[in-house]
């Protein structure tokens, strides 16, 4: 038992040794003194320690942020285990370098524009009854408004879909309890549909929308025909989730700048933050999305950008849309477990406030309401539809829960996480100080009907003096938390080297079913099936049809067939390329030389690239993996003849 101890200390330590000697030996204790490590420290790492070849007992999938990503990450060892390419070309994963993947990325395009980057923020999991069913994992581009389907199958993004109507997204991508919809709610208020008005017209031609993408399980594609949106006020609306249990049926957001602040507009108005903090409250959203749906159904919309639209005013008129007020500038709206009351965090207050949806769907089903708002909107009584607020520290931002009535608030201004009971608001709260500056924050199935405890994962926006340093810009640092004990404690730190990742949700691993290889050979990842241009051995040939050259090609180790490719400049070019491996992590890849072309062939895998031979020469094509002794080998020519040689 020491041993293992001992390993652990050698092998995931942060602090440096105080001495220059390095930790050598048997002895725990002398490591111990060596390294300057406590007994506490020693505690965390045999929690945290997973000797090689043990799997961790759960999956994060935590947004890459400007990377445009996704990261997954094993807990408790804290290791990465997988970058997930979404709305970026990524070369390992041969995501956009002239294969099938091209297309997803192209689903992107928002108005005409090609966009190779997203500024990711809240991953969601699948859901089936409320709980993470390992299927697949949603995600937003606020810069640029679109959500992405990644297949959880075979960790890849098989759908980007652009939002016609609003060009930022936040409140997205949240899943309602089935996965029926996958919710994606605007940032800044524009005109909707991308059209042009001036800051002076804010008031009546800036909006918001709540969109309502339908996922079709059974494609695992959303199906954007069946999809809606609800036109919402230019309150600039913030995070969001769907209601679950007694709340199934309803989206919350929150939302800041009730003032409709549009900054300066240069008629010497205030910058838009100070604008937009001048009023007490701000509005939670309350969407009845079943009713939604009802009067998208009666034909009770209008058609905007191609998306069927409920107006303001009959959202307003049928209580498809009802505000209440929350304290000033929130963030954070997460629905509790057992889907009875809404905590929402504020930024610039000591508290958090617990809305009771029982209150709520009482006061709205009784036309109890408080007033109105300037577009017609009813305004529910605050007090009259809280649980009660707690007093948490400067700045609670998101919160989670554990299995036991726990719920755990990230508080950014303090840096720490505060653990308090959502069930009874009387239970002192337990603080725990990060480093530093807490954004998100996760928890073990923590987002789900069953939360399972165990772990937190603080995610913090700054690392100043955690890691050694690497210039001005430093990596984010992930610190995983123990919260089965009596109190708190502080396992690991992880640094993020690659953007800021805002929110991760954490599942069981056994959840996850991953495919060890695409069964049939030649399956097309995107098709799910086996693709026409799929060749098994023996098959390979190269057609030509005037100057269109189609090449059916195979790879397996160590061989690429055809191993030579004669074309003339100016033929337009298709590979189309079948592993024909099976073995588990027998991965291939494939490049041609100076065309930009790459590929990364899993076993059984079919990809395919259409180019233009427009360069003459002789260019090498070579398999890009070190996949066996021959790999050095596999390669072959393309050689493309001059015009009029
Ligand atoms: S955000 S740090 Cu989810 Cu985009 Cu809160
Ligand atoms: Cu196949 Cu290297």
């Amino acid at each position: 038992m020491r041993s293992i101890i001992l390993l652990a200390l050698v092998g995931c330590a942060t602090t440096p040794a105080p001495t220059a000697a390095p930790a050598a030996g048997g002895d725990l204790q002398a490591v111990m003194t060596a390294r300057g490590l406590t007994d506490t420290d020693v505690l965390a790492a045999a929690k945290t320690y997973t000797p090689t070849g043990k799997l961790d007992e759960y999956v994060i999938f935590a947004s890459g942020g400007q990377m445009g990503g996704l990261i997954a990450i094993g807990v408790p060892s804290m290791r990465i285990l997988k970058y997930i390419a979404v709305f970026e070309p990524e070369p390992w994963q041969g995501y956009g370098y002239g294969g099938l993947s091209d297309k997803v990325l192209a689903g992107g395009d928002q108005g005409g524009k090609e966009i190779t980057w997203g500024d990711v923020h809240h991953p969601n999991l699948s859901e089936t009854d409320g709980n993470y069913d390992g299927q697949y994992i949603f995600v937003n581009d606020k810069a640029n408004a679109r959500i992405a389907v990644v297949d959880l199958a075979d960790f890849q993004t098989k759908q980007i879909i652009a939002n016609p109507l609003i060009m930022s997204d936040h409140g997205g991508s949240f899943v309602t309890p089935n996965t029926d919809y996958v919710v994606e709610s605007s940032q800044y208020a524009t005109p909707l549909g991308g059209t042009y008005a001036p800051l002076s017209e804010y008031n009546d031609k800036y909006r918001g929308a709540a969109m309502f993408w339908k996922f079709d399980r059974a494609a695992g594609r959303i199906d954007a025909s069946k999809s809606w949106a609800v036109e919402l006020p230019p309150y600039m609306q913030d995070l969001a989730d769907a209601g679950k249990g007694p709340s199934d049926g309803y989206v919350f957001i929150g939302s800041w700048n009730t003032e409709r602040a549009s900054g300066s507009g240069g008629e010497g108005k205030p910058f838009l933050e100070s604008g937009a903090s001048q009023n007490d409250m701000d509005y939670l959203h309350i969407i009845d999305w079943k009713k939604g749906e009802k009067l998208i159904a009666d034909g009770k919309f209008t058609v905007i950008n191609g998306v069927k639209v409920i107006s303001l005013a009959d959202a307003a008129k049928e209580h498809v849309l009802t505000l209440v007020g929350e304290p000033k500038s929130p963030h954070g709206a997460d629905v509790t477990p057992d889907g009875k009351a809404i905590v929402v965090g504020g930024k610039l207050d000591t508290h958090t406030t617990i809305f009771e949806f029982s209150k709520i769907k009482e006061e709205i089903e009784k036309g109890e309401f408080a007033s109105k708002d300037a577009y017609g909107v009813d305004v529910l009584d605050f007090q009259k539809s809280l649980r009660g607020q707690k007093e948490i520290g400067l700045g609670p931002l998101h919160t989670v829960f554990g299995d036991k009535g726990d719920a755990y608030t990230s508080v950014f201004l303090d840096s720490t996480v505060v653990k308090w009971n959502y069930n009874d608001l009387n239970v002192p709260s337990e603080s725990l100080s990060v480093n530093y500056n807490i954004g998100h924050i996760t928890a073990a199935e923590g987002d789900t009907m069953s939360p399972d405890g165990h772990y937190v994962v603080a995610m913090n926006k700054m690392a100043q003096d955690r890691f050694q340093p690497v210039g001005p810009l430093l990596p984010q640092n992930f610190q995983l938390i123990d919260i089965s004990g009596a109190t708190m404690q502080l396992l690991y730190d992880l640094p993020i080297p690659l953007g800021e990742p805002h929110y991760a949700q954490m599942i069981k691993a056994d959840k996850l079913k991953p495919i060890p290889a695409y069964i049939p050979s030649g399956t097309n990842p995107y098709t799910g099936q086996k693709d026409p241009g799929a060749v098994a051995s023996g098959e390979e040939r190269i057609e030509r049809h005037g100057n269109k050259v189609d090449v059916y090609m195979s790879e397996i180790r160590s061989h690429i067939t055809p191993d030579f490719i004669d074309v003339n400049q100016g033929d337009e070019v298709t590979l189309h390329i079948t592993s024909l491996e099976q073995a588990y992590d027998q991965t291939h890849g494939f490049t041609i030389d100076m065309y930009n072309v790459n590929l990364s062939m899993e076993p059984g895998k079919y990809d395919e690239i259409t180019f233009t031979a427009d360069r003459a020469g002789v260019f090498p094509y070579y398999c890009t993996e070190f996949c066996s002794a021959l790999h050095l080998e596999m390669e072959g020519y393309m050689l493309v003849k001059p015009k009029g040689s």
